[in-house]
């Protein structure tokens, strides 16, 4: 017998969500949400409680004092489990930035069909930083130099990884200190399989050892190389107009979902959207043109790059296909659910499958690659305006919010300088003088384990009230555009007195959107480069500044959360811990739980915790950062001291007799 199902607004805070949810029951269909409902998880195995390595088990330790078969007590397992995941994280982001850096040599050798370096100026600043010479060189002979560094990263057995010369100096001798440097990208994963092959490393702390410098070879390795090359090929981000939600569907014209996360593709396909040729093929199809729209990170690359809208985040993919509205949904890597296939059979979309590595049974396999990239991208669009016809009932929601994202540290550090004073000076003044408290960042997934966007809603708006400046990436970011947060006045009235000066001032939305997920290196530079412009600290862990991830799903996050810990940062993630264990039952089972905070905490001077309430994810934020802001010395959090500038102060001044002006801004009546 079914289970009983949550309704749509149990499920979901998202409007757009739950009017998809009730269409989807309405058509019997299942997702997501509904399979949550059908599917309790185990206990045991949410709880890391289990080992499935070898074939003696799988060995569950539910009883105090028991191991498994060969021996292994509760920590080992759970230290096991986590770090698996945190590498199986690492690689997806990493293998993404080696597709990347093949992408580059590819440009620089004229080998590829529709790219170009449109970003010079990274690319030079890029290089110098390896001192790979660019003085009275061609974009692509310096393009053809990083790209092999940036190459050799991935296979490098011994030394350091180049890209850790980016990261404050005191942190890399914390690392050097504790061993956790990585040597290479790929090395480190394959050490942390081997290590937890059966038989091999049994002490868990020295397993998390080995887990940190796993993340670290993603956080300032395989994902930094993500961000710098396509940032290269595809442009910096700046700010631009978007929207999100399943309302960017449009009924006159044929909808194209991009979804999943390298922006080679994605990139190409919006490339192809406008050429002559396409629009063309759409119109004699019957439709307006094409309408291009974006799920999950790859919707945060074209979003933040060329404001195409995000239809929605991780839980909206199957809701963008009950629309009916969908033609074609390309999806290339990551995140994508098997599920589409068989939901996508109760209407006319087609789900296309481009990459090499990712194959759906069932859907279009039409291979993506850069060398012929536009040929296939058009080929792709054609295929989708084909499909046009075959529409049946539609049912588009109309929510869309607008937003503006955009916000890489190059923009960030020119918007609070202006182009000749580009500098990080104002933000650090603000929060040394407690207008910021401090920063937060939030990121992550969606859950459908919780109510659907919530978690992220609800702790970044508390945040907000309390002066943190906000950061985003990922599916997060996504939540938080769909509730307006992403635009300046739009968001204003919610944030706190001294905070909302300052967006003011720069004229910045309170909650800044810095892209996909594995531009979370774009928070890794802009600590590096706070602490760097002095008054902070001479680490990032000194900085008043915490990262959460409140709905948390994927193996990916749990890679960022710890590379980010290592980089210094509290990390609080939401949902349930992989390695809660349950210790009311078996005593030792919060052994690895509680290292993750003391241990990782006296080693790296971050710390790792989940906690799944969210008003004691925002009391603990709070309190770190005013700990944080006590250990700098700096003046005590008070909100009351600000607010009198800005905006605001001239509605109070306009408002007011000539009498109270003048002592207001003179301190004086006549
Ligand atoms: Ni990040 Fe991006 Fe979203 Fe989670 Fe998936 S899309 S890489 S893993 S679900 S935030």
């Amino acid at each position: 017998m079914a289970k009983q199902h949550r309704t749509p607004e149990e499920a979901s805070i998202d409007s757009a969500a739950q009017e998809m949810l009730i269409r989807a029951e309405e058509l019997q269909i299942s997702t997501a949400f509904s399979r949550a409902d059908d599917m309790a998880p185990c206990n045991i195995g949410s709880a890391g409680m289990c080992c499935k390595i070898c074939g003696m088990g799988p060995c569950r330790l539910t009883k105090e004092g028991s191991t498994g078969v060969c021996g292994a007590t509760i920590d080992t397992i759970q230290a096991r489990n986590l770090i698996r995941a945190i590498a199986a994280g690492a690689a997806a982001h990493s293998d993404h930035g080696r597709d990347m850096a093949f992408t580059l040599k590819a440009v620089a050798n004229g080998e590829t069909e529709g790219y170009y370096i449109r970003d010079v100026a990274k690319l030079r600043t890029t290089a110098q930083i390896y001192d790979i010479p660019i003085e009275g060189r061609s974009p692509e002979e310096i393009a053809n130099d990083l790209a092999d560094l940036y190459t050799s990263q991935f296979g490098q057995q011994k030394g350091e990884l180049a890209l850790i010369k980016r990261a404050p100096k005191k942190r890399q001798e914390v690392w050097s200190a504790t061993g956790v440097t990585p040597r290479g990208v790929d090395r480190e994963v394959v050490e942390a399989l081997h290590r937890t092959h059966i038989g091999d490393d049994q002490d868990a702390e020295h397993i998390l050892v080995h887990a940190v410098r796993t993340a670290l070879g993603d956080g300032w390795g395989g994902s930094l190389i993500a961000t710098d090359v396509s940032d290269i090929l595809f442009g910096t981000p700046a700010p631009v107009l978007g929207q999100a939600n399943l309302g960017v569907l449009k009924d006159d014209m044929v909808n194209v979902v991009v979804h999943g996360h390298e922006p080679t593709l994605s990139e190409m396909i919006v490339a192809a959207s406008q050429t002559p040729e396409i629009i063309q093929y759409a119109q004699a199809a019957g439709a307006k043109g094409v309408n291009l729209s974006g799920i999950c990170c790859t919707a945060n690359e074209t979003l933040m790059r060329q404001g195409i809208p995000a239809a929605g985040n991780f839980l909206q993919q199957e809701l963008s296909i009950l629309t009916g509205a969908v033609e074609a949904m390309i999806v290339d890597v990551q995140c994508i659910m098997q599920a589409l296939v068989g939901l996508a059979e109760n209407f006319h979309t087609k789900i296309i499958t481009t990459s090499p590595k990712v194959k759906l049974k069932g859907a279009t396999h039409i291979q993506f690659d850069e060398h012929k990239a536009l040929t296939i991208a058009k080929d792709i669009l054609k295929f989708a305006i084909d499909n046009y016809k075959n529409r049946g009932e539609t049912v588009i929601p109309d929510d869309r919010e607008d937003l503006v994202p955009g916000f890489s540290h190059e923009y960030i550090n020119y918007m609070l300088g202006g182009s000749y004073r580009s500098s990080f000076r104002p933000l650090n003044d603000a929060i040394m003088s407690g207008r910021i408290r401090g920063v937060a960042a939030i990121v992550g997934c969606n859950n459908p384990r919780s109510q659907h966007d919530y978690l992220h809603v609800k702790v970044t708006k508390e945040l907000l009230k309390q002066d943190v400046l906000v950061v985003e990436t990922g599916c997060g970011a996504i939540a938080s555009a769909k509730q307006g947060l992403l635009l300046g006045e739009a968001g204003l009235d919610k944030v706190g007195p001294g905070l909302r000066e300052i967006c003011e001032t720069i004229g910045i939305p309170p909650v800044l959107h810095m892209g996909s997920c594995v531009d979370n290196t774009r928070i890794l530079t802009v600590l590096t480069q706070m602490v760097e412009e002095g008054g902070l600290g001479d680490d990032i862990d000194q900085i008043p500044a915490v990262g959460l991830a409140p709905e948390w799903m994927s193996e990916k996050a749990l890679s960022i959360g710890t590379y980010c810990m290592a980089s210094g940062a509290y990390v609080i993630f939401g949902g349930s811990s992989p390695v809660g264990g349950m210790p009311d039952k078996v005593s030792d089972s919060d052994i690895v739980s509680n290292y993750l905070i003391e241990g990782w905490e006296g080693l790296y001077g971050g710390k790792m915790e989940f906690e799944p309430d969210p008003d004691e994810m925002v009391r603990k934020t709070l309190e770190h950062i005013d700990k944080k802001r006590a250990d700098l010395g700096l003046p005590v959090y008070d909100p009351s001291r600000f607010g009198k500038s800005g905006d605001a102060r001239m509605l109070q001044l306009e408002e007011m007799p000539l009498e109270a002006r003048r002592a207001m801004l003179y301190g004086q009546t006549d």
